[in-house]
């Protein structure tokens, strides 16, 4: 390679760098291509970018046009060496000193004796490549060659003209014909006959049916230019060379080299678009330029979208607010995710803003979903901790206005309202521009929640009021009818009825207006108070089932107190006279009353007669083979016409209860008709008293039977003595033990009293013997006196022993 002029070397020294694109065999290069474009920062350059590219036969100067034309370093053909092919492949470089950015291409010359004569698929591939990208196509041409039949040109033209057919819709290009060593003939001569040929070949090609009729203008621009010869005249050629550089320059602008160009892919498109052309030429396909340049744009907006995605994720704003969400609420949320969000999406317009519109918008709109499905989840949490301290922030004040004694309605109402109101905002402060997240359903899980919570909280309070309300009805019930239970009567169920009916009256209607002011409804409400209504009639139930279940007790106590207290309600002293017959009858009938009382509840103002039957089966009757027959009024386990619900005893049960109670008072009954008897007996031996005596005709049999164990006695002074002390002992344990005192109130008692005071008093005389015996005989009266007292002692304990035994009696 030899550096042809100062010129190329100028550009050369500034580092102009040219690649391969595709090799002589046809491989693109990839990685080549990648490292020239970030080198000339052809990505920055949006649609501002032209590409120029060069065809016409091998060693026509081509290489050495393009480096004098752009500044390139191509390789050109060292003429000292012979002519031969220097460019292999597709060679391509950054046009030097030519705004906006120009990328030209330089192709293998066709016509090549390498390739052979047969040989020209990479010639046609080259030159739909260079159709298929370029704005401009120089085609460089001998001067000698034009209106020459056998023009080395023509078979070039041909391929061109065939190829743009395969472009479905071809770009338009412009044909810049380069005449090279220009002759004497004026260009205003030759031109026309270069149109003319050019014309020739464009009719001459077969076409599609689509473009049987297609004018050649549809597809290309022509231009003309011609040089002089760069080996002969080189400062004509330069001359030359610099005038056509300044059509290359803006010649993307309207009126410009390539001003009508169409379909331009974005520059950053460029590396992929290329790699994309090649692989359909080379796989011998037809180009479908629109559908490649959507294709294209596809790619490459799915790419500038991965890559914001991907960024997106890194961000450190949204980082810091992702991990602010996780920690707690956050105030401005939606601001903050909208700028960041915004700023990812406006890099993505600002990159792919090139690209097909259909295309960029559907992949901004995917890009946006993708965000959006990944800031939802920040976006859930801070709402989730909107409702959380709303529903905290509603459960402090309305127990707290419940507190204070404000109404419960009232308070969830007003403290309901102020809470939404307050998430309402807070939730607008959440929201982004971007999306139109529903709140609603979040609102809805609020209210419920809230709902919930001043459910549970009227439950309790309900069930705080309502035990009230029972605790006073049973207060109020509960001693009273226990009281008017046990104290049985004909009014105790009329008393007890007024007393349900008034107190029930009084707890309801204060329950009724209590529940006013909740927010119940009115069947709720209604049922609450007949609940009331029910508990307060089953406290009168469980008293009452509770005393029957005492009954028998209760006509025990009553019995007794009847039978033992007179009609002043003073103890009875037993004094023979009373009709105890009457008297226990009274008491039975009494307790009889307090069965047929307890026997059913008497709520209602139903009568019945059960009194009646129980008198008639119980008291009346006499214990005979009737009461155990079939027509046993009391054989059976219901009352008649009462339903079960109001039996507290059933009349089976009274039966047994009365032949309880009758066995268990019969002892105090039989008690006191013996204590009677004993009265009886004592006050009759009280009568015969004075005449202790035994008759005459007694003591006469004894003075005629005993005459000889008298006469015995009398006769021997020892017996005389021994007789002698034996009746001073009797004596004087006659008197000490006030033997007639203590018989005075009949035999049973004077007998117990004597055997308690016997021992004590034999011991007291002994202890007076010894004492006696052994004092001298001065002393003796005063000794004796102990014994009176003890005497004395002996008989004020009278009393106590007649009230015990009555007491025993009763
Ligand atoms: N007659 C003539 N010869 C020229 C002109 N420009 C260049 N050459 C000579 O033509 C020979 C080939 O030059 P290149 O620039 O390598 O030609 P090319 O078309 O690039 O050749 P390939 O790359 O092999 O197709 C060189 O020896 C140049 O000196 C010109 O304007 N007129
Ligand atoms: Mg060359």
């Amino acid at each position: 390679m030899v550096g042809s002029s100062a010129f190329a070397k100028k550009y050369k020294s500034e580092g102009n760098c040219s690649v391969q694109l595709i090799d002589g065999d046809g491989t693109y290069n990839v990685s080549g291509i990648d490292h020239f474009i970030k080198e000339v920062k052809l990505g920055e350059c949006g649609l501002s970018y032209a590409v120029v590219s060069i065809m016409g036969p091998q060693s026509s100067g081509k290489s050495t046009l393009l480096n004098n034309l752009f500044g390139t370093n191509f390789m050109e053909m060292d003429a000292f060496k012979g002519r031969s092919q220097t460019t292999k492949g597709i060679w391509l470089a950054r046009c030097a000193g030519i705004e906006p950015c120009t990328l030209v291409m330089d192709l293998e010359g066709t016509d090549g004796r390498e390739r052979g004569e047969d040989d020209t698929a990479f010639e046609k591939q080259s030159a739909l490549f260079a159709l298929a990208i370029s704005d401009i196509v120089l085609i460089n041409m001998w001067c000698h060659d034009i209106g020459r039949e056998q023009a080395a040109n023509k078979p070039l033209l041909k391929t061109v003209f065939q190829v743009m057919m395969r472009l479905f819709s071809p770009r338009k290009t412009t044909m810049l014909f380069v005449i090279r060593d220009k002759t004497r003939t004026p260009l205003e001569n030759l031109e026309p006959v270069l149109r003319e040929d050019i014309q020739k070949i464009w009719d001459s090609v077969p076409k599609p049916e689509a473009h049987k009729e297609t004018p050649m203008s549809d597809f290309f621009n022509v231009e003309v230019v011609a040089l002089s010869s760069y080996e002969e005249k080189e400062e004509q050629f330069k001359e030359q060379v610099a005038s056509l550089r300044q059509r290359f320059m803006h010649s993307i602008a309207p009126g410009g080299l390539a001003g009508d160009r169409r379909g331009v892919i974005p520059a950053s498109g460029f590396a992929f678009s290329a790699d994309q052309i090649w692989r359909v030429i080379k796989e011998n396909k037809d180009l479908d330029l629109p559908a490649h340049k959507v294709m294209v744009a596809t790619v490459r907006c799915e790419e500038i979208s991965n890559e914001k995605f991907a960024h997106f994720i890194t961000n450190e704003d949204w980082r810091k607010l992702d991990e602010e969400v996780q920690a707690g609420p956050v105030s401005g949320f939606g601001k903050r995710l909208t700028s960041i969000l915004g700023s990812c999406l406006s890099e993505y317009d600002g990159e792919a803003t090139f690209f097909d519109e259909g295309v960029r918008s559907s992949k901004r709109h995917q890009l946006e979903e993708k965000l959006l499905q990944l800031v939802n989840p920040a976006f859930q949490d801070v709402l989730g901790h909107i409702r959380w301290g709303m529903l905290e922030k509603f459960k402090a004040s309305f127990d707290k206005a419940l507190e204070i004694g404000e109404g419960f309605s009232s308070a969830s109402t007003t403290w309901l309202k102020a809470c939404m109101d307050q998430f309402d905002e807070e939730c607008a402060g959440a929201i982004i521009e971007q999306a139109n997240w529903d709140t609603a359903k979040v609102r809805e899980k609020l209210v419920r929640d809230i709902e919930a919570h001043v459910s549970s909280v009227r439950t309790s309070k309900l069930s705080e009021l309502t035990s009230q309300y029972e605790t006073k009805l049973h207060q109020a019930l509960s001693e009273p009818v226990e009281a008017l239970l046990e104290g049985a009567s004909d009014q105790t169920w009329t008393t007890v009825k007024k007393l349900h009916g008034r107190e029930t009256e009084t707890a309801v209607s204060g329950f009724s207006s209590a529940l006013a002011a909740f927010d119940i409804e009115e069947e709720t409400r209604e049922k609450m108070v007949k609940s009331l209504q029910e508990y307060s009639r089953g406290v009168i139930e469980s008293k009452a089932k509770e005393e029957a279940g005492r009954v028998l007790m209760r006509m025990k106590d009553r019995f007794a107190t009847i039978f033992s207290n007179d009609a002043d309600s003073m103890p009875r002293v037993w004094t023979g006279n009373e009709d105890l017959r009457a008297i226990t009858k009274a008491a039975r009938s009494a307790s009889l009353k307090l069965l047929s009382v307890m026997a059913v509840m008497r709520l209602g103002d139903e009568t019945d007669n059960i009194e009646k039957t129980l008198t008639v089966a119980l008291l009346d009757s006499t214990p005979s083979k009737k009461s155990i027959t079939a027509s046993d009024p009391l054989a059976s386990s219901t009352w008649d016409e009462i339903p079960s619900s109001r039996t507290l005893i059933t009349p089976v049960h009274c039966k047994s209860i009365w032949r309880q109670f009758k066995t268990e008072t019969e002892y105090t009954v039989t008690q006191a008709i013996s204590a009677q008897a004993w009265l009886l007996y004592s006050q009759e031996a009280n009568k015969r008293g004075s005449n202790w005596l035994p008759p005459p005709w007694a003591i006469f049999a004894l003075i005629i039977l005993g005459f000889n164990e008298f006469m015995t006695l009398l006769r021997n002074p020892l017996y005389l003595g021994v007789l002698f002390v034996g009746f001073l002992l009797l004596k004087a344990l006659w008197t000490q033990l006030d033997i007639p005192g203590e018989f005075r109130n009949g035999a049973l008692p004077g007998i117990i009293s004597i055997s308690a005071k016997f021992v004590p008093t034999i011991m007291n005389l002994v202890k007076n013997l010894a004492a006696q015996g052994e004092a001298p005989p001065a002393a003796n009266p005063e000794n004796r006196r102990p014994s009176n007292n003890t005497s004395s002692s002996a008989s004020s304990s009278d009393n106590p022993i007649e009230h015990k035994s009555a007491s025993k009696t009763d």
